[in-house]
């Protein structure tokens, strides 16, 4: 998969790649990540990109043309399989639209800052409008780097141990079982005796209960109504 991510501030999308499992993905070229300096697309000599919006108030307004201009020249490049604007009055981010979007070859990220970007580029080149969550950050750099990181490790040969995104939390809408490792007693608190037994399909029901336990009471609101 190669993900494109415009940005005015490419140095904030450098750390979160950078290490584990996003940097093994790249290494392994199951993942491409290129950051796009939106100013190198500016056109006047002071290399604008916002301005004051029309009809007043506060906070600037991405300017449609330098977006454009960028969107063209990568557009030149190869086909996308979607252009994605991060916003928080966007379609809020889930595991399945996670699951979704790693099916994709190519994807732009389009990261706005301030007060957003020309309506006339959402209506002429977006395809999909994402929310990371109901809370506004001041640029769309971080929910860039959470969409990326949760689709990548959905890619096929990027985890080790390929099943163990299956049974994440969410993935079937259940919150994930508590996790133990050594050793057995850990301040006077012991591990569960089930997960000591070798019992594999004792242990699995345990998780399963535990999950749906869990579930019930942190997110009911994950359940299907009964
Ligand atoms: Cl995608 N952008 C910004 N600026 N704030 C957000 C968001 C995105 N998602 C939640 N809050």
């Amino acid at each position: 998969m190669r993900i494109d991510i415009v940005t005015l501030f490419p140095e904030l999308l450098e750390g979160p790649f950078s290490h584990s499992i996003l940097r093994r993905a790249q290494e392994r070229g199951l993942l491409e990540i290129h950051r796009v300096q939106l100013r190198d697309f500016a056109t006047d000599r002071h290399r604008t990109v916002d301005d004051y919006p029309y009809g007043g108030g506060p906070g600037m307004v991405l300017m449609a043309e330098p977006l454009a201009n960028c969107l063209d020249h990568l557009l030149s490049q190869r086909k996308y399989d979607e252009i994605v604007y991060l916003t928080p009055d966007g379609e809020r981010l889930c595991q399945s639209l996670c699951n979704r979007l790693s099916l994709h070859q190519n994807l732009i990220l389009i990261c706005g800052h301030y007060k957003g970007i020309d309506e006339r580029i959402r209506k002429l080149y977006v395809t999909r409008e994402i929310s990371i969550g109901d809370y506004v950050l001041s640029g769309g750099e971080l929910a860039a780097a959470v969409l990326v990181d949760c689709v990548a490790r959905l890619l096929p040969g990027v985890l080790n141990d390929e099943a163990s995104a299956l049974f994440d939390s969410f993935q079937d809408n259940l919150l994930a079982p508590p996790v133990y490792t050594r050793p057995e007693v850990f301040r006077g608190l012991r591990v569960p005796e089930v997960l000591l037994s070798g019992n594999q399909k004792a242990i699995d029901e345990w998780r399963l209960e535990q999950s749906q336990q869990r579930t019930r009471q942190r997110r009911p609101d994950l359940l299907p109504p009964d």
